[in-house]
């Protein structure tokens, strides 16, 4: 989609620190980090938000939480990690592809807001 971060990033137009690529999902470093490992872990296909997940294509939020354990692990997450989805305004979505938050290599805060 034209104007969104993200696409562009899958497309290459805005360079990224790959840590994962396959034909459907990509796996990089967020800019702004807030763990000591912090990666952005994204479907190709530009899909806005959680309000947007229906049959369609649901297919591919299975193969992201398929492949974030091989992820984590290869990041060395071994001792546990978070994954995060803000959706909307209200959760402070700032970019409007769909993304999950990879978080770890820490004792991360027990709180979630
Ligand atoms: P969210 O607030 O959930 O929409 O998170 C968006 C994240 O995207 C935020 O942690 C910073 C990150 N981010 C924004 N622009 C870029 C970029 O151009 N490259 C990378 N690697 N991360 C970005």
């Amino acid at each position: 989609m034209a104007d969104c971060i993200f696409c562009k990033i899958v497309d290459g137009s805005i360079p990224s620190k790959k840590v994962y690529e396959d034909d459907q999902i990509l796996a990089f470093y967020d800019l702004e980090p807030q763990a000591p490992v912090h990666v952005l872990v994204i479907p190709k296909q530009h899909i806005s938000c959680a309000d947007e997940v229906d049959e369609s294509n649901s297919g591919v939020f299975a193969h992201i939480f398929e492949k974030i354990p091989q992820i984590a692990k290869e990041l060395g997450l071994t001792n546990g990690y978070r994954i995060v989805n803000n959706c909307g305004d209200d959760g402070c979505q700032s970019v409007k592809h769909m993304h999950f938050h990879l978080l770890g290599g820490t004792q991360l805060g027990g709180r979630m807001v």
